[in-house]
């Protein structure tokens, strides 16, 4: 390497060991490692003006080894863009800094998505991949021609996820997915000797991969590598064999660079070994300058992009739809009314299907899918064609057994733009989507998740099929907007709001077995209140019902019965606790009320009903796994039935 260009290496090296030092906290080696590889990358390939970071033909970067978040700030701060400047940098790791401590979305512009979970970049990158093709494939070269870098690890190559999301990428041939994995043969423990033994390349080549391999911190190899990945149609993994904290001579190439700071004489030895004079935080001016010129190629490309836009018949088209705003139109409104006129009885699986065949019908931007569930979740539609290598315009992914694979891609494609990702799975393996679906939550996307077969309501499959804990725990995730609708009415308004969320995901909880209809009036969308009263007691109120999904219609036999024996009871369907928990309190106080007896009633755990039916309530449900059998059978079994619940609330009154 020549010593200019390994000094503009040295400047991100400078600021990981100066940031880390500074905050007593973080990770200098991987960013000293791989800066070498990161300065190629800014200087001659990565597309991407810092005056607009949200240009929506830039390159799309992602830093899946989130631990070396000082490589993103440092680049970030080098190429010129606005933030993160050098005092946020100072502040790294500290409370307001947008430098946090991994990469975060929300805190600064250039940072594509949140990173940290290992893994779960490269396979976002992957929904990335996907959208960007998508989209070329709508609107052409002229609008939508980016590729998607990934910075990986070892780590991110280890995880389990990385086995779907590369074999998903390698299947849908995702060219334009180039992943640079930080070769380094070292891990938090030590070498990567004591714990694998896998021939990562082999791996790579066998699901369709093309893969190269480079030395890390020789920029000529670098450059060949990467041409050949350009070059390839496949999507490429490029091996860069790096030694991790570059630079600092005594603990160069061991873990102790990993997670701790170098400490100030290791730090000054790793100077004097570099050539780096300037003080800590100080890049001298020529360095400054050569970094802020990698930026001239990005912003003359954007400025023929902005012509080519100017320009194109698709114009106002194409920045509706990167708006990502949408609004049901009149065909939904006309299901809508058709459920009124004829009311359906059948599965919310089936009315979200319904729901989906309007919506999909109109608004080009859903694109949907399913873990191989497709029959099941009933999430493909007539308007949603494959989506495959030879054709990118399809809008129905076959993700194929890869649940959390599906959810980080999704979380690709909405961070992308342009797209609207639904895919469902059964909701009992929303456990092995959590990682992603958090990181929905946390990178406040908009992803919808069609989760079916909610409850023990699904029958004969049994215990490792039927959800328990899995409404609450997912309602216990902050920012994730859980839904469980009791009839076709519901579903399909769960399904505009879903839509109408520009800074959260969404997870429809959905029945397998038919419900029947319950709302017979669709002037207003109950839904958006989270809960509200569906039937008001006859008789002096006594008692609040709050049913959630299939429950909604038990709960009403239930207040019949309470009704005959003279108790009045409200039924309240409680369609999202988060949404019912936005409203005022006086409205919350109304729904319910403090001079009756709350009861849950909820085919799932009672843990956490206590939040509204109070400790004096009564909470019905399933504290235990559940059992393999008819559906009718498994109520009764469980004591989910009017017959076992309404003597229990008269006796709670006593009567
Ligand atoms: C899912 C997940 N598990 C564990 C961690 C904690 N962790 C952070 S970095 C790391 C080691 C990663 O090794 P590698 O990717 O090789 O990074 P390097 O040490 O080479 O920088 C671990 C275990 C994490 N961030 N995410
Ligand atoms: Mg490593």
């Amino acid at each position: 390497m020549t010593l200019p260009e390994r000094q503009l290496a040295n400047a991100i090296r400078a600021l990981a060991m100066d940031a880390v030092q500074a905050a007593n906290s973080g990770h200098p080696g991987m960013p000293m490692g791989m800066a070498d590889v990161a300065t190629v990358l800014y200087s001659d390939y990565l597309k991407f003006d810092p005056s607009d970071p949200a240009w929506p033909d830039r390159d799309r970067f992602v830093l899946s080894a989130g631990h070396g978040s000082m490589l993103a700030y440092a680049t970030l701060h080098l190429a010129g863009y606005a933030h993160p400047t050098i005092d946020e940098i100072r502040a790294f790791r500290q409370l307001n800094s947008p430098c946090a401590g991994h990469p975060e979305n929300f805190e600064l512009a250039g940072v594509e998505m949140t990173t940290g979970p290992l893994g779960q970049g490269l396979a976002t990158a992957v929904g990335m991949a996907i959208a960007e093709r998508h989209l070329n494939a709508i609107y052409g070269d002229a609008l939508v021609d980016h590729r998607t870098w990934v910075i990986a690890g070892d780590g991110c190559l280890m995880e389990g996820i990385n086995h779907e999301a590369i074999g998903l990428a390698g299947h849908l041939g995702l060219g334009r997915l180039i992943v640079l994995w930080d070769d380094n043969r070292i891990t938090i423990d030590g070498s990567t000797d004591l714990s694998t033994s896998e021939d990562v390349r082999a791996r790579y080549a066998a699901t369709g991969w093309h893969v190269e391999s480079c030395d890390g911190h020789d920029p000529a190899d670098i450059r060949r590598a990467i041409d050949a990945a350009i070059a390839d149609g496949r999507p490429s993994l490029i091996a860069c064999r790096t030694l991790i904290g570059f630079g600092a001579p005594n603990k160069q190439g061991t873990a102790a660079t990993h997670g701790s700071p170098l400490g100030a004489d290791e730090i000054a030895a790793a100077r004097a070994n570099l050539g780096w004079t300037a003080e800590p935080f100080v890049i001298p001016a020529e360095i400054a300058e050569a970094w802020q010129g990698f930026g001239a190629r990005g912003r003359t490309l954007h400025a023929e992009w902005n012509d080519r836009l100017a320009t194109n018949g698709n114009k106002k088209e194409f920045e509706d739809r990167l708006s990502g705003k949408v609004a049901p139109d009149d065909a939904f409104r006309a299901y809508l009314d058709s459920l009124v006129a004829e009311p359906p009885k059948v599965a919310t699986r089936k009315a979200s299907e319904n729901a989906l065949t309007a919506l999909t019908a109109d608004i080009a931007a859903l694109v949907g899918g399913s873990a191989d569930l497709t029959g099941s979740n009933n999430t493909k539609t007539s308007s949603t064609k494959p989506l495959t290598k030879d054709d990118y315009s399809g809008r129905y992914i076959y993700y194929g057994i890869r649940e959390f694979g599906m959810a980080a891609a999704m979380n690709g494609m909405a961070l992308h733009g342009g797209v609207i990702p639904y895919g469902g799975t059964f909701l009992v393996f929303s456990d092995y989507c959590r990682g992603a679906i958090r990181l929905s939550a946390l990178q406040r996307q908009r992803v919808v998740y069609v989760m079916t077969h909610d409850s023990i309501g699904l029958g004969e499959d049994g215990p490792t099929h039927q959800p328990i804990e899995h409404l609450q725990s997912l309602r216990a995730m902050p920012n994730l907007l859980v839904m469980r609708p009791a009839d076709a009415v519901e579903t399909a308004e769960c399904w505009a709001i879903a839509l109408a969320q520009d800074s959260r995901p969404t997870l429809l909880a959905l029945t397998r077995q038919n419900l029947p209809p319950l709302r017979h009036d669709v002037t207003e969308n109950l839904c958006l209140k989270g809960a509200y009263r569906l039937r008001d007691a006859a008789a002096a109120r006594r008692v609040v019902l709050v049913a959630t999904g299939s429950e909604v219609s038990l709960a009403l036999d239930v207040a019949e019965r309470l009704e005959a024996a003279g108790q009045g009871a409200d039924v309240v369907s409680m369609v999202s606790t988060e949404l019912f928990d936005e409203q005022d309190s006086a409205y919350r106080a109304d729904v319910l009320p403090r001079d009756a007896l709350i009861v849950s009633i909820e085919a799932g755990t009672t843990f956490g009903w206590e939040r509204y039916t109070g400790r004096d309530g009564l909470r019905f449900g399933i504290d235990s796994f559940g059992a393999s059998a008819p559906i009718d059978d498994l109520y009764r079994h469980f004591g989910l039935t009017a017959d076992a619940i309404a003597p229990q609330i008269l006796a709670r009154l006593g009567q």
